[in-house]
């Protein structure tokens, strides 16, 4: 059963197909830093719960859908869902480099989530209508409007247009200045310091994951602050490869 190959579990994009999602993202920058030998297997939303389910995955209580991406199957064979258990297991099949390397560490990558949490949560009604409409497959987009149309008791459209204005920037600038308040207490360039960690990348996949919703809602996102784009530079070699 096992190829000897890690592979991770991603989220299509129309062609050209690339890595778009927050979530999916921190694993695949983590993948790539590391570097470790992996291969992609693209599952539409729709495919995501089946797929997991057939593979023996448990469901997960607490997030947005019982089964959801990341995952990854191990070269052990072992399937692994969400990030978080994600991440231990690639500490674990390749310590070095470290991500993760101290207590210090995790308690920037809990920092860091909460960071991804806030901006794209607050962009979400600047972000979510462009996911449907110009990045998702069309194998994708039903699931996903209606999905999100329950969590947020309106459509897409409406939403984008209700709450997508002004004041989901505000929002958005609130969380991006703390972000590089927190960037600035070290001499930089990344949280912690001068030593990448996961942390770095977590918040670097939710500003990669804007910047394939929009060029224009990424400039306007790193431009609140010189750090955030600085921090995006020093970790864009780990966001290049984002097709395979
Ligand atoms: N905290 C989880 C979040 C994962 C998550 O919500 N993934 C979304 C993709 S962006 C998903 O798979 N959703 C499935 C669905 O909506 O049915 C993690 O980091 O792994």
């Amino acid at each position: 059963m096992a190829s000897g190959k890690l592979v991770l579990f991603d989220i299509p994009s129309r062609e050209p197909c690339k890595s778009w999602s927050p979530n999916t993202l921190k694993t695949r920058l983590a993948l790539n830093f590391k570097g470790i030998d992996y291969e992609t297997e693209w599952i539409e939303y729709p495919d995501i719960a089946p797929k997991l389910a057939e593979a023996g995955v448990s469901p997960q209580t607490g997030e947005l859908a019982p089964y959801t991406l990341p995952a990854v199957r191990l070269p052990s064979g072992k399937y692994v869902m969400n990030s978080a258990s994600i991440i231990t297991e690639l500490e674990a099949l390749k310590p070095t480099p470290p991500l993760i390397p101290n207590d210090q560490a995790q308690a920037l990558v809990d920092v860091a989530y909460g960071l991804m949490v806030e901006t794209w949560g607050s962009m979400r009604p600047l972000c979510m209508n462009r996911v449907a409409r110009q990045v998702l497959n069309p194998a994708s987009v039903e699931h996903f409007e209606t999905a999100r149309a329950e969590r947020f008791g309106m459509s897409l459209a409406e939403l984008e247009k209700k709450k997508g204005g002004e004041e989901a920037w505000a929002a958005t600038k609130e969380g991006a200045l703390k972000a590089a308040r927190l960037l600035k207490q070290t001499e930089g360039p990344f949280f912690a310091g001068t030593q990448v960690t996961y942390a770095d990348l977590v918040y670097v996949g939710c500003l990669q994951s804007v910047r394939r919703v929009g060029e224009d809602l990424f400039q306007r996102l790193v431009g609140y602050d010189e750090s955030l784009e600085v921090l995006y530079n020093e970790c864009k070699q780990w966001v290049e490869r984002d097709s395979y």
